[in-house]
């Protein structure tokens, strides 16, 4: 396998029992070949952004992985489908929502994956948590350019 790599992930649910979907996809990323965790944020609460449906619980963590970022997006996929996760339409709600959000500071430009995540540093569920176990990676410009979004940490 190759040298491992520190990859950025984002969990978001909010059909079903959506905080206890965002704490098993972290266990099971846990359980991935070739990976260890090494930092969760808490979880967050916020509204659909660019969708409907009940509000989310969202989280980011950061894993050490010997994962291809092809193999991580399968693996990631099939965490998804093992959820319950239905695609009826674009942002519909969803039982479970794994990202790929950067992979060191690898990039990939395809219709199937696209690294860093396009849409990233719009969100305050991605760019609050990610600043939370990863300070380093997120400025002051970044976090200003979430600040209008409700996000509010969840207890425990
Ligand atoms: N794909 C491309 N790049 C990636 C990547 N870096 N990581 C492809 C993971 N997948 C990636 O994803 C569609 C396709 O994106 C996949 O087949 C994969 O090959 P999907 O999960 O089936 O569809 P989606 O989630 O509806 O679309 P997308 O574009 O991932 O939506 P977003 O941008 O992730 O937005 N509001 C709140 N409060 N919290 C949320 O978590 N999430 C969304 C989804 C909208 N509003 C939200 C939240
Ligand atoms: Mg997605």
């Amino acid at each position: 396998m190759p040298d491992p790599v520190l990859a950025t992930l984002g969990v978001g649910a909010n059909l079903g029992d959506p905080r206890a979907a965002v704490l098993k996809a972290i266990e099971d990323l846990a359980q991935l070949p070739g990976t260890v965790t090494v930092a969760v944020s808490s979880l967050y609460g916020s509204a659909p952004l660019d969708a409907d449906g009940p509000d989310y619980v969202n989280a980011v963590l950061q894993v050490r992985t010997a994962l291809s970022p092809d193999a991580l997006l399968a693996a990631l996929q099939a965490i998804e489908q093992q959820a319950g996760r239905e695609r009826p339409y674009r942002n519909a709600p969803r039982t479970l929502d794994l990202d790929i959000l950067l992979y060191g500071e690898h990039r990939v430009d395809r219709d199937d994956l696209q690294i860093p995540h396009p849409r990233m540093w719009q969100r305050a569920f991605v760019v609050l948590p990610l600043a939370e176990i990863a300070p380093d990676l997120v400025s002051p410009a970044h976090v200003q350019a979430v600040a209008g979004q409700g996000l509010h940490r969840l207890d425990g």
